[in-house]
């Protein structure tokens, strides 16, 4: 299947694949979003399928839901699972730290609750979104609709005070209508350039009125499979 794939897709294809690996029989796992894992759910799929891996994925979008079901692996909610083995997930950056931008898709809030229920998370990338700082890519805060406008003047006012590079904010559109995530909030992106202390800054914005969560996972992930166009694996 890889053969006709471009360099890109076969990065985060190499990198969904050696991270099924890490699936064993009677996990409970964690189905991320966005394109990444939506090939990790193909290649989980398949194990189900063609191994008959017993496991049961908990999605972290409707999208990816729609997905597990469609290739074969059981479903279930949350609470339905209550704790976790694993979750595997993409990301928007990651550094040496195993720090990470996530919510590039809107997923951030579903993705942060599941990841911090597992027991482990992998992050799933192509080896484009390793950086020595995060913060080139803008930093999605949910936000809910209620005031939106009076929570965004706050978390830039809140932006002066923090070591970061830029300092503005957009809410995200889908056509001519605010971007709605699964449980129908707004995002925020922050265009910051350069984030100093990202977990200073997570936990200040956190504390802002109408912010919901963030999209820095600080502390959170425990192992990134890296992929490469050429079809090479690194695990860090
Ligand atoms: C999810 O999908 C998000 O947190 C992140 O925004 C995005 C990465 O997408 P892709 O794998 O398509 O690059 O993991």
């Amino acid at each position: 299947m890889s053969s006709d794939l471009s360099p890109i897709d076969k990065a985060k294809f190499v990198a969904a694949k050696r991270a099924a690996q890490f699936v064993t029989s009677g996990m409970k796992v964690g189905l991320g979003s966005g394109s990444t894992a939506a090939w990790l759910v193909q290649c989980l799929g398949e194990r189900v399928r063609v191994e008959g891996l017993a496991m049961t994925g908990v999605p972290t979008s409707r999208r990816t839901a729609q997905l597990a079901r469609d290739v074969g692996i059981p479903v279930m909610s949350l609470d339905e699972a209550k704790t976790l083995d694993l979750s595997i997930d993409g990301a928007d950056e990651f550094n040496g730290k195993l720090n990470l931008i996530k919510g590039g898709g809107g997923s951030l809030l579903h993705e942060k609750i599941v990841a911090t229920a597992s027991e482990r998370m992998i992050v799933i990338a192509d080896a484009s979104k390793r950086v020595e700082t995060l913060g080139a890519f803008p930093l999605p805060l949910e936000l809910i609709s209620f005031g939106w406008q009076t929570t965004k003047a706050l978390v830039e006012e809140t932006l002066i005070g923090l070591d970061v590079l830029g300092r503005t904010a957009s809410l995200r559109m889908n056509g001519d209508a605010p971007f709605a995530t699964d449980e129908g909030n707004y995002i925020l992106d922050l265009h910051l350039h350069r984030i100093g202390d990202p977990r200073q800054l997570s936990m200040i914005v956190n504390q802002i009125p109408g912010v919901v969560e963030n999209g820095l996972f600080i502390d959170i992930c425990d192992a990134i499979v890296v992929g490469y166009g050429d079809g090479r694996v690194e695990v860090t």
